[in-house]
C-alpha cells in the first residue's frame, strides 16, 4: 500500500533527536519522582521515536465500515465485518513495516513502522459515547481516521469535538459513498464543509471512500450460445483517495506528527509530576505550621525545662527527618539533628538555659530554610526539566510544517 512513502521527511531530522534528549534528561533528573507507570511510558515513547512508529487509529460509530476500510487498505481480510452493530470489540492493532528513504541527503534507508488501530464503535455501549477503550486508544494515536457513512449525527459531532481536545489531527473519512447517488453525495460533502464543521475539519481533510461496496447484479453473456444469466458481484473497493491522503500526509508531516505526540505525552507526565510537587508543597506548608504552633504551645505551657526539651526535641527531629525524606536533595542537612540534640540536652540538663533557647531558635530558622531550599530545588527541577524545552520544540515544529498542513490547526 505505502510503497510510495519515500520522502518521509519535512521535519529536520534533528527534532527527533532533540525530543529523545528531552525524554532522557527528564527521566534522569526525575527518576525519584516518577511512578513506575510513568517510567514505563517514557521508555515506550523513547522506543516509539527510535522505531519511528506512527499510530493511525480508526474511529467512528458502529457499522460505519472501519474494519472494512482496514481490509481494503491492506488488501486482505484482517478483521471481521458485518451488518450487525458491534462486530469489532475492543481494539486490534495491525502493523506495517516499510522502508522509507528519509531525505535526499540521507544515505540510509529508515525503517518506518505504521500501526493501524481498529476500534469498537464509539456508541457501542448503550447509545452513548461510551467507547472509553476507543477513546483511550485515541490518546495514543498520532493520526485519527474518523469514519462516517453519510450526514453526521449529533453523537458523531460530539465525538469529533471530544477527540479535538486531545489535539490529534483528524481525517474525516466519508465511507459507503456508493450508497448515495452523485447529487446526494455532493450535498453531504458540502454539508460536511459547513461553518460549524470547519472548526474541526478543513475541507481538504475530508476523503470519500467505498470500502466494501454492495454486490451488484451483472449479466453474463456467453459466446457459445448458452443463455445469459444474472450473477451477484462485488465491485472493487475504492480507497485510493484515502491511501494517497495518508501517504502524502506521512511524507510531509509524518515525523512532525510523531515528535509532537511524543512531546505531548511527555508534557502530560511533566504536568502530573508538577501537580504532585505542588501537593507536596501544600502538605509541607501545612505540616510546618502545625509543628511550629505545637512547639510554641509546648514552650508556653510546659512546667519543666526537661519536658520542653523533650517535646520540642521530638517535634523538631521528626520535622527535620520528614522534610529530608520529602526532599531527597536536602539530605546534606542531617547535621541539623545534632543541633536539636545539643539544644535539648543543654536545656534539659539545665546546663545553659539561654544557649538552649538560642539553639532552638537557630534550629527553627535553619529547618525552615532546609524545607524551602528543598521546595525551590524541586521547582527549579520542574523548570529545568525540559517542560519549557518540550513546549518550545513543539511550537518550532508546528511553525516549520508547510502551510495548509494538518498540524497548523494546533498553532
Ligand atoms: N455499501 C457499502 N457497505 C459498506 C461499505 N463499507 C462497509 N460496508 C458494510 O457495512 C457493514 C459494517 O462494516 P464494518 O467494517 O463491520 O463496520 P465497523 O465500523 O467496523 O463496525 P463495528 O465493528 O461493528 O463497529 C458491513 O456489512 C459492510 O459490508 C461501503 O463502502 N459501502
Ligand atoms: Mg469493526
Amino acid at each position: 500500500m505505502l510503497r510510495s512513502l519515500n520522502k518521509f521527511e519535512s521535519t529536520k531530522s534533528i527534532e527527533p533527536v532533540l525530543a529523545q534528549n528531552l525524554l532522557v534528561n527528564y527521566r534522569d533528573i526525575f527518576q525519584a519522582d516518577l511512578k513506575e507507570q510513568e517510567l514505563a511510558e517514557i521508555s515506550f515513547l523513547q522506543e516509539k521515536l527510535k522505531k519511528q512508529a506512527i499510530s493511525i487509529a480508526l474511529f467512528g460509530m458502529v457499522s460505519r465500515g472501519k474494519t472494512s476500510l482496514l481490509n481494503a487498505l491492506f488488501g486482505k481480510k484482517l478483521g471481521e465485518t458485518g451488518a450487525i452493530n458491534g462486530v469489532t470489540q475492543g481494539i486490534s492493532t495491525y502493523e506495517w513495516k516499510i522502508s522509507a528513504k528519509p531525505s535526499i541527503d540521507d544515505q540510509e534507508n529508515q525503517k518506518l513502522e505504521l500501526q493501524f488501530i481498529d476500534t469498537q464503535g464509539l456508541d457501542e455501549v448503550g447509545g452513548e459515547i461510551g467507547g472509553m477503550v476507543a477513546l483511550e486508544a485515541a490518546k495514543r494515536a498520532d493520526l485519527i481516521l474518523f469514519v462516517i457513512a453519510g450526514d453526521m449525527t449529533r453523537l458523531e459531532q460530539e465525538a469529533i469535538a471530544q477527540l479535538q481536545t486531545f489535539y490529534k489531527p483528524i481525517l474525516l473519512v466519508f465511507n459507503k459513498a456508493d450508497l448515495y447517488p452523485e447529487s446526494d453525495r455532493e450535498a453531504i460533502y458540502k454539508a460536511l464543509q459547513n461553518e460549524e464543521m470547519r472548526k474541526f475539519i478543513s475541507p481538504q481533510e475530508i476523503v470519500l471512500t467505498v470500502a466494501e461496496p454492495l454486490p451488484v447484479k451483472v449479466r453474463l453473456q456467453y459466446s457459445d450460445g448458452r443463455e445469459s444469466q444474472e450473477v451477484w458481484e462485488r465491485p472493487q473497493p475504492d480507497v485510493q483517495a484515502l491511501k494517497e491522503r495518508i501517504v502524502s500526509l506521512l511524507n510531509t508531516e509524518g515525523k512532525a506528527l510523531l515528535v509532537i505526540n511524543v512531546l505531548r505525552a511527555l508534557l502530560e507526565i511533566q504536568d502530573a509530576v508538577t501537580q504532585r510537587h505542588l501537593q507536596k508543597l501544600q502538605t509541607s506548608t501545612a505540616i510546618a505550621a502545625v509543628i511550629f504552633v505545637s512547639e510554641a504551645i509546648a514552650l508556653l505551657i510546659s512546667p519543666h525545662l526537661w519536658l520542653d526539651g523533650l517535646i520540642s526535641g521530638t517535634f523538631n527531629s521528626l520535622f527535620v527527618l520528614w522534610a529530608i525524606g520529602k526532599y531527597a536533595s536536602q539530605k546534606k542537612y542531617l547535621w541539623l539533628l545534632l543541633i536539636v540534640a545539643i539544644a535539648c540536652l543543654s536545656g534539659g540538663l539545665g546546663i545553659h538555659l539561654e544557649a538552649a533557647h538560642y539553639l532552638q531558635i537557630l534550629w527553627a530558622g535553619l529547618s525552615i530554610s532546609v524545607l524551602f531550599k528543598g521546595i525551590i530545588t524541586d521547582i527549579n527541577h520542574s523548570r529545568g526539566s525540559g517542560k519549557l524545552g518540550a513546549k518550545a520544540l513543539m511550537a518550532e515544529i508546528i511553525q516549520s510544517v508547510p502551510d495548509g498542513s494538518i498540524l497548523r490547526r494546533f498553532q
